[in-house]
């Protein structure tokens, strides 16, 4: 097989053995989106994992008829998210709503600090603004910007607000909607891909079901190089994290800590109790700050025993 035959490409989507991929950069006489249907020639692994949605591949044997060709590499990954298994994601959005479910403060602060873990872009959408007071809004856009995340705030009864947010995602690689069942995910890919009609549901039938609408990951186009997941909702908990890593997972922390360094007495303060911290306490999530290095702590030492 020739080297020139050789083409990078990104797995879309997966079922059973066979992967949809798309030819990452396109030859000079090649116009719009190179799909293909592929096998993998042996099974392929990266840090013991599977391919998954997500990765990036070497293809060969490609055939442009049929639409067809065999996976012969997998690339390293950049990040692997293991809940929905997905690789390579540049942005995470994380979507909330203001009712229906009701916004939950300590739940977006765990998805942030989980979010944050991946060293990724993260973002804020709350939705179902139409259900709520500007007064109410207005609230919750300074609140979040306070803490470093200038949401986007959307509705089904305004379509200019998906129309902007879609500009922003051609921006980005892969972005993903994460975030608890019933906010709105699914609407939102629904608003802004033409024709795909996703089914969503409200949350009350999801819990009668007892599942969720969103189950197999795919990546959905946007543009040549941009695309979008919808995952099911879930929650996340906090106790993979590293104690001493936890302030950087909070902008108004970690801003602090790289613009003057850690002026703290002691090298490895966590900002809690510590004589000589230097640490500007001054803002609203320091509380849940906090509480999550204490937890943690208890936590770890439960698990050594000591
Ligand atoms: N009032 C209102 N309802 C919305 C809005 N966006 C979504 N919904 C409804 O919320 C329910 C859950 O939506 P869905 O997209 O399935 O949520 P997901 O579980 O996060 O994917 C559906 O009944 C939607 O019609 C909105 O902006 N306003
Ligand atoms: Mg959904
Ligand atoms: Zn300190």
């Amino acid at each position: 097989m020739a080297l020139s035959n050789k083409r990078k490409a990104l797995v879309t989507k997966k079922f059973n053995n066979f992967f949809y991929v798309d030819i990452l950069e396109n030859n000079k006489n090649e116009k719009g989106r190179l799909r293909f249907l592929c096998k993998s020639r042996k099974n392929l692994y990266f840090k013991n994992q599977l391919i998954v949605v997500g990765d990036e591949v070497i293809i060969s044997e490609i055939n442009l008829a049929a639409r067809t060709a065999i996976i012969e590499n997998l690339i390293e990954r950049k990040n692997y998210l293991v809940r929905p298994a997905i690789a390579n994601i540049t942005d995470i959005f994380i979507v909330t709503s203001f009712q229906e479910p009701e916004l939950n403060l300590s739940q977006v602060n765990m998805f942030l600090v989980n979010s944050e873990h991946l060293k990724v872009n993260v973002s804020l959408i709350i939705t179902k603004c139409d259900l709520v007071s500007k007064e109410k809004r207005d609230f919750f856009y300074n609140k979040f910007s306070s803490w470093g995340y200038k949401p986007w705030l959307l509705s089904v009864a305004e379509e200019k607000g998906f129309k902007d947010f879609l500009v922003e995602l051609k921006m980005r690689k892969c972005s993903i909607l994460i975030g608890p069942s019933g906010v709105g995910k699914t609407t939102i890919l629904n608003q802004i891909i033409p024709n795909i009609n996703r089914a969503t549901s409200d949350v009350s039938k999801k819990i009668k079901r007892g599942k969720n609408t969103t189950r197999n990951i795919e990546l959905f186009y946007l543009k040549k190089g941009s695309y979008l997941v919808d995952t099911p909702g879930f929650n996340m908990q906090a106790i993979n994290l590293d104690v001493k890593k936890i302030a950087y997972l909070f902008p108004e922390l970690a801003n602090q800590l790289e613009e003057r360094g850690s002026n703290c007495k002691f090298r490895d303060c966590l900002h809690i109790t510590e004589p000589g911290c230097q640490i500007n306490r001054d803002f609203e999530r320091y509380e849940f700050y906090k509480e999550l290095v204490v937890n943690l702590k208890i936590h770890h030492s439960r698990n050594q025993g000591d």
